[in-house]
């Protein structure tokens, strides 16, 4: 599965092992944090010098003192900024590429390139594995590759179950019957659970008799529950997400299985992913990175993060649902200064309004940002979607199909908006012949 992606990951581990020091420029969420992590692991244990750090997006040519620069989860979609790059540079990204770079200087690790799919069989963190894999005996790795498998979603198809493999059967990774939900007390868990959201956040009533029906007072350990009670739970998890208009997709993704992260300083795969995520969004990336190289002076401050940015992603759920409008083919929503427009528009798509496509756009004075989410069932590329509709309006866009954005000037939004739709519908239209 991953072997033509492991000859392009051996040149890239030839020249990290060439360079002195290197500088890992890497994307600030959850799969950048922990491909950040996953790399510069391997090349300390080269003993090397290297800096890490964390960008929104490659607006700029990375400035640095080191050889080698790395840009993890990103890079792919950017040929012209990296094509100004003199050093030598190593990509491991999963982005869909744009046209080829084909400059001597330049290493490109990227599943699209070795056959497979980059939005669900292999992410940024399992790219760097497969780098980390090439440097030396990293298995440990493999566990923290799955926060990135997690973080961004993807399927544990593909590259990604075959590094799982890796991780089991070397003891790092361990795969237990049950559901792959946050470790506490149920009541709290089911509360704050934002994948899957269940809507129980600001609802204690609704919660109580959801318990109450299966016979639970709310103070079990989720990690105790006996077979039946699991099985009871998620039956009734199921049902009540199909009635708030989930994507079925999302079942498969959390009953079953969960993973143990044996050797990390946050054993449950969820959590370990959820607090990582939470410290890029929270502008905290150190403290992420610094958790996925299991430093644990700054596990109680992860939890924090994470804690708060939880309360307050829910909050603004319960806001921001009440806004969303309606076009022909998508849903949209338009904010002005929110502080993050991603995670509202995952969980209003992904467990609210599945049935079309999903376009959250911030203004931020005089441009605004777009996040726009579909799910497989929707047949519509919303990478494309991006990229055509925020060039008609003078924006850059793109992305994954089911994940993508842009940046537009305020002044277009509503110009964007119809033009998305207007492209979705030929997008959806098409789909049917
Ligand atoms: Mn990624």
């Amino acid at each position: 599965m991953l072997d033509i992606l492991r000859v392009e990951a051996a040149k890239a581990a030839e020249r990290i092992r060439k360079a002195d020091s290197v500088h890992i420029f890497t994307h600030y969420d959850a799969d950048g944090i922990s491909s950040g992590a996953i790399l510069a692991t391997a090349v300390s244990r080269l003993e090397k010098q290297f800096h890490v750090t964390f960008f929104k997006g490659l607006n700029t040519v990375p400035d640095t003192e080191a050889d080698l620069i790395i840009l993890s989860d990103m890079g792919s979609g950017y040929p012209d900024i990296v094509s100004q790059i003199e050093k030598d540079v190593v990509i491991v990204d999963h982005h869909t590429p744009v046209g080829r770079i084909e400059k001597e200087n330049v290493v490109h690790v990227n599943p699209h390139l070795a056959g497979l799919d980059g939005t669900y069989e292999l992410c940024a963190s399992g790219a760097a594995f497969v780098v980390a894999d090439c440097l030396g005996n990293n298995d440990d790795l493999s566990a923290v590759a799955m926060v990135g498998m997690l973080g961004d979603k993807q399927k544990m198809v593909g590259g990604n179950a075959e590094i799982v493999r890796r991780g089991v059967e070397s003891g790092y990774i361990e795969i237990k019957k049950g559901l792959n939900l946050h470790s506490g007390k149920l009541r709290e868990v089911l509360t704050l659970s934002t994948e899957p959201f269940l809507d129980f956040y600001g609802k204690e009533d609704e919660l109580e008799e959801f318990l109450s029906k299966l016979g639970f007072t709310g103070e079990e350990e989720m990690d105790e529950l006996e077979e039946e009670e699991i099985r009871k739970l998620a039956n009734a998890i199921v049902l009540r997400l199909l009635k708030q208009g989930a994507y079925e997709g999302v079942i498969e993704e959390f009953i079953g299985r969960r993973f143990l992260l044996k050797n990390e300083l946050i054993e449950n795969a969820v959590t370990y992913t959820d607090v990582v995520n939470a410290c890029g969004r929270a502008a905290a990336c150190s403290v992420g990175f610094a958790i996925c190289v299991k430093d644990d002076s700054y596990l109680e401050k992860g939890y924090r993060i994470w804690k708060k940015f939880q309360i307050e992603l829910l909050e603004e759920v319960a806001r921001r649902r009440e806004e969303v409008k309606e076009g022909e083919c998508i849903r949209y929503i338009v904010m002005e200064n929110a502080p993050s427009t991603g995670p509202v528009a995952t969980i209003l798509s992904r467990y609210i309004f599945s049935d079309k496509p999903f376009i959250a756009i911030n203004i931020k004075n005089e441009s605004a940002k777009v996040s726009s989410r579909a799910n497989p069932r929707i047949r519509v590329d919303l990478g494309e979607a991006m990229r055509v509709a925020a060039e008609k309006v003078g924006g850059r866009g793109g992305g994954h199909s089911v994940a993508a954005g842009a940046m537009i000037p305020s002044e277009k939004v509503e110009e964007f908006v119809k033009e998305v739709d207007r492209i979705c519908c030929a997008m959806l239209n098409s789909s049917w012949s």
